[in-house]
């Protein structure tokens, strides 16, 4: 499968690695949008949120166990926020879940 996160995960592409657990990996956007932007992706390919199973959400749950990790370590203390794009009215640009994590600065209230 041609995705450019399952690439990033493999190491086929370089990545700024930030956590890594059995079932998920985590990496700093290319494109930050604030001071801290990570991006906690599943191991296995997960098309979007939307494409969430009973099946495949052992790796969800791994997600949300390792973010408040990470999110201690780059120094979230004061907060955070979690944003995931789904598909063409969501601007998902690329077709492997993830999990934006955004912070290091008062972020805008405003959401959309
Ligand atoms: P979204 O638009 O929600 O699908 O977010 C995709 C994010 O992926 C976007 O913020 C930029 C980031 N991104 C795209 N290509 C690369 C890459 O090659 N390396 C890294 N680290 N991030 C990337």
């Amino acid at each position: 499968m041609d995705c450019l996160f399952c690439k990033i995960i493999g190491g086929e592409i370089p990545s700024a690695k930030v956590y890594e657990d059995e079932l998920v990996y985590a990496f700093r956007d290319i494109n930050p949008q604030a001071p801290v932007h990570v991006l906690v992706v599943p191991k296995a390919h997960i098309a979007s949120a939307d494409e969430i199973t009973a099946e495949n959400s052992a790796a969800v749950a791994a997600m949300f166990n390792a973010i408040p990790k990470l999110a201690a370590s780059e120094g979230l203390a004061n907060g955070y926020r979690i944003i995931t794009n789904i598909g063409e009215d969501g601007c998902q640009s690329v077709k492997h879940m993830h999990f934006h994590i955004l912070g290091g600065k008062k972020l805008p209230e405003s959401m959309a």
